[in-house]
């Protein structure tokens, strides 16, 4: 999300950076030019409207012109803005992710349109339930209008490794509610996930029927989900539906279709609501919590790293990882350890989504997307490691024509495959050798784009 507004505003701050002192009239040239890349993106023109004018009056008004770094407080305002339109900052209320500060079983009730992703973000979130926070979570499909919807949450509750409740046909939607309610009560679950049927445009009888189950569960939260892929009509559906009903959240999914985000931006200013949660994926684990701070840093193209760090901890081995940590300080970076990382990285899901997170890669993600990397290309390579010796993995140079020739065989690749991978391991180490003498902070200072110069030529992996 948000790729093509990220570059945009990027090229406008290298301009300005490049400007040194800045006056009035650049300030004003660079704004009309945020103002275009806000538009483009899908934002809400009212939204653009405040925005622009907030940074104006920030970055006139205060000795921003005359200081030291003028592009810098310039970007720093702009940030800024963007966490405010985003619902942080000043007018932040704290509410983040799922609330789950209620008397158990918590109910917590999915509405929306037909396709939005409800049932997928009901699996989601009992997956998240489940192996984050330890509860016990009781999956209930009300979708009488669908045949297989009931089966589809079902599978998912699978999937996730939690209970759905058994399907009885010909129940209505508030007498599913109520049934699941109660065995929640009798078998002690913590939390329910209500899991609503959706039409295929806000009508009187979605909103009845909705509305009436609202009533009859009184949930703790009520998530309304949204296709971001809609852009603006996802803003007015939400509008429409928090002024019906009101609800505690939204849940913007498929965020990892959307390269333009203006949904997430207007969404606070139009419709009053809070964005809790994104879905960024179609399997379960591709939940992600919303935080305005963390989402403005990914457009200003500084990384969210803090995201980045969230879901490595969540997959990787602890254990492991410190293991790794301590031997590349040490400079005893071998290919066993390399073997492992490339496991740990197929854990974390895509390349791209990753390097998408981390600090001055946003510039090169486009090039990094054209070069089409692809995770299967690291199954290969974990196969070519295990085809060796331990011996060989220990001391790569001894690897030489016939020994690569075997390795290619018992790894069903190619020699030139095997040369490649050596070839990289060689400037893995090089790079980590570099990286212990930067430092931590010199590494954060500079981001993942110093430690790898050229990268954007050359195909990374
Ligand atoms: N790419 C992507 N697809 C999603 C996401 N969430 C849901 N989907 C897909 O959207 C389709 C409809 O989702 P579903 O949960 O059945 O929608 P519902 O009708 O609201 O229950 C399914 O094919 C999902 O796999 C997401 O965050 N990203
Ligand atoms: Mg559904």
């Amino acid at each position: 999300m948000f790729e093509a507004l990220s570059s945009k505003l990027n090229g406008v701050f290298d301009r300005l950076r490049r400007r040194g002192a800045l006056s009035e009239a650049d300030v004003s040239e660079a704004l009309r030019e945020v103002r275009v890349a806000l538009l483009e993106a899908d934002v809400a023109l009212p939204v653009v409207r405040d925005l622009v004018n907030k940074v104006r009056e920030r970055a006139v008004g205060q000795e921003v012109l005359r200081s030291v770094s003028p592009a810098q407080q310039v970007i720093k305002i702009v940030n800024d803005a963007l966490v405010e339109a985003l619902g942080g900052g000043a007018n932040d209320d704290g509410k983040r992710g799922i609330d789950l500060n209620a008397p158990s079983p918590v109910p917590i009730l999915m509405v929306g349109l037909q396709g939005s992703g409800k049932t997928t973000t009901s699996g989601k979130i009992a997956l998240r339930l489940r192996t984050r926070d330890k509860k016990k979570v009781l999956l209930a499909s009300l979708d009488v209008h669908r045949p297989a919807a009931q089966l589809q949450l079902q599978t998912l509750a699978q999937q996730a490794e939690v209970t759905s409740l058994p399907i009885i046909a010909g129940q209505t939607p508030i007498q599913i509610a109520a049934r699941a309610m109660d065995v929640a009560r009798r078998e002690l679950y913590d939390v329910v996930v209500l899991d609503t049927a959706g039409r295929l445009a806000i009508d009187e009888a979605l909103m009845e029927e909705v509305a009436q189950v609202k009533l009859a569960t009184n949930p703790h939260e009520t998530f309304l989900v949204v296709d971001a892929m809609t852009g603006q009509d996802a803003v007015n559906t939400a509008k429409a539906f928090h002024e019906k009903m009101g609800v505690t959240g939204i849940v913007m999914t498929r965020i990892d279709g959307d390269a333009r985000g203006g949904a997430a931006l207007s969404m606070r200013a139009v419709t009053g609501a809070p964005i809790k949660l994104l879905g960024a994926g179609e399997k379960l684990d591709a939940l992600e919590d919303f935080h305005p701070d963390r989402i403005a840093s990914r457009i200003l193209g500084m990384g969210d790293i803090v995201s980045l760090v969230e879901k490595a901890a969540a997959t990787i081995d602890q254990e492991e990882a410190e293991k790794l940590a301590a031997r590349m300080q040490k400079g005893q970076f071998s290919l066993e350890d390399y073997a492992s990382q490339l496991k740990q990285i197929g854990k974390m899901g895509s390349l791209q989504g990753i390097l998408g997170m981390l600090p001055g890669v946003g510039k090169i993600k486009q090039q990094i997307n054209d070069a089409n990397l692809d995770t299967s290309i690291l199954g290969r390579q974990a196969a070519i490691i295990s085809s060796m010796t331990p011996k060989e993995r220990r001391t790569p140079d001894i690897i030489k024509a016939s020994r690569k020739k075997r390795i290619a065989a018992g790894s069903g690749t190619s020699v030139q495959e095997v040369n490649k991978l050596l070839k990289q391991f060689d400037d893995m180490s090089v790079m980590m050798k570099r990286m212990s003498k930067m430092g931590q902070k010199g590494m954060m200072r500079g981001g993942l784009a110093s430690l790898l110069p050229g990268m954007a030529n050359k195909r990374p992996f």
